[in-house]
């Protein structure tokens, strides 16, 4: 009784023991120090201000600038526990707006033509941003 008691933690040292050894061999095989050796990639991410989404979030607009090609597709997705909606401001090349959205909810407008377009929340006038097109 008492020999297996006694055996049982130190198999159990053993087996972690080698645990380590190994992940520390598996360690050095792929080179998982940090700093030294060619680091991790890091995921491709767009530039700022590129692509078609706006998040909102936070009561912004992110990105509050966004710069797209005429005929571009932009979807805003409200990722903000308040709800929000989308107006173009007064002297926008077109004008545009949404309901009322709550979380989850998105928004798209297709922008035909190149300029600069304002918009601003209907219920939360302080967040604003910018739609630029280009041709
Ligand atoms: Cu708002």
């Amino acid at each position: 009784m008492q020999n297996q008691e006694t055996r049982e933690p130190g198999l159990h040292r053993a087996y972690t023991v080698a645990g380590i050894l190994l992940l520390i061999a598996a360690c050095m095989v792929a080179g998982c120090s940090s700093g030294k050796g060619p680091a991790t990639p890091a995921l491709p991410q767009p530039p700022a201000g590129s692509g078609n989404a706006i998040t909102i979030q936070n009561f912004a607009f992110d990105p509050p600038a966004l710069t797209v090609k005429a005929g571009t597709v932009v979807m805003w997705t409200n990722q903000d526990s308040a709800p929000h909606a989308i107006v173009s401001d007064t002297g926008s090349p077109e004008t545009f707006s949404s309901d009322t959205l709550s979380t989850g909810r998105s928004y798209s407008f297709t922008f035909n033509r190149p300029g600069t377009y304002p918009y601003h929340c209907s219920i939360h006038p302080s967040m604003t941003g910018t739609i630029v097109v280009e041709k």
